[in-house]
């Protein structure tokens, strides 16, 4: 695929970029069956569990079927999700910006189960680069993306964006509480200089991507569709301004997983890396 010729431009402007239909329908049906196999593990699981650097995060519910919200990292063993994070499309769009020398920081699900609560608050995925010593150029290096499964809109718990929030570099928004399960509220904008004013509902259709900014101010409501919203994010940074991640592509080509997990962001992988609940 050719990258749209205002791709850098429009990044640098809006800090974000939104392409339509990457991945066409059969794709999108395959990848959702992935997922929704992730999906029935974590409900077995029925509590937060890990396994190194996979991760599932489920609110148990004694009474009905635990709330599965999220999971990381489960291209590890789901080779059909494994195949999008390295897929070459991504690479032609992220090229651009980041070059061909590639590791991966995020590798996650979010699922917004119809009529759950599931809100992210207002936030920088700055705030979640840590340690921060071991990400360089932050602003320049680092890029998110985000698949759509499901139509994402307004009712169906859509991401927001602040349209060039990420030019105010970090912001420092409230970070004493958890993003997951907090609302967006107008007083965090305000007080960050930000008006809702240049706020983008993030509408997407199952396969159209979402690139955007370390530095972009974003968050996301509850769904109140009648059908699920899923969304599977992979995080991508240029190699040389990273000591953390797993390599995604080494010279523009796709680098499977080695034999050992590589060090993100569970700071135990070394010593507690073996599978237990949370
Ligand atoms: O899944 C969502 O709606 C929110 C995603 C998000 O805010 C993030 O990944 O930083």
């Amino acid at each position: 695929m050719t990258p749209p010729d205002t791709l850098q431009a429009d990044y640098a402007r809006d800090g974000y970029v939104i392409l339509r239909g990457l991945f066409n329908a059969a794709e999108i049906a395959r990848i959702g069956a992935a997922i929704d196999r992730v999906h029935e593990e974590g409900v077995r699981h029925g509590r937060s569990f890990r396994h190194g650097n996979l991760f599932y995060n489920i609110a148990p519910d004694p009474s009905g079927t635990p709330l599965v919200r999220m999971a990381q990292w489960i291209s590890y063993h789901q080779p059909v999700l494994n195949a999008v994070r390295l897929d070459p499309r991504l690479l032609d769009l992220l090229e651009p910006l980041l070059g061909r020398d590639l590791k991966q920081i995020i590798n996650q699900i979010h699922w917004k189960a119809p009529g759950a609560l599931g809100d992210f608050a207002w936030h920088q995925d700055a705030r979640f680069r840590l340690p921060a010593e071991a990400y360089r150029n932050l602003a320049t290096s680092y890029v998110q993306t985000g698949l759509a499964i499901d139509p994402h809109t307004p009712q169906s718990g859509c991401m927001k964006f602040i349209r060039a929030s990420h030019l105010k570099g970090d912001l420092a928004l409230d970070t004493e509480a958890e993003v997951l399960g907090r609302s967006m509220s107008d007083a965090v904008l305000g007080a960050a200089g930000l008006s809702p004013d240049d706020l983008v509902e993030v509408i997407l259709e199952p396969g159209d991507l979402a690139l955007w900014s370390p530095y972009l101010v974003h968050g996301s409501g509850a769904n109140r569709s009648d059908h699920k919203r899923r969304l599977y994010i992979n995080g991508y940074v240029r190699a040389e301004d990273c000591d953390r991640g797993e390599w995604a592509f080494r010279d523009g080509k796709p680098v499977p997983f080695g034999p050992e997990p590589a060090l993100v962001h569970y700071e135990a992988l070394r010593e507690r890396g073996e599978p237990h609940y949370l």
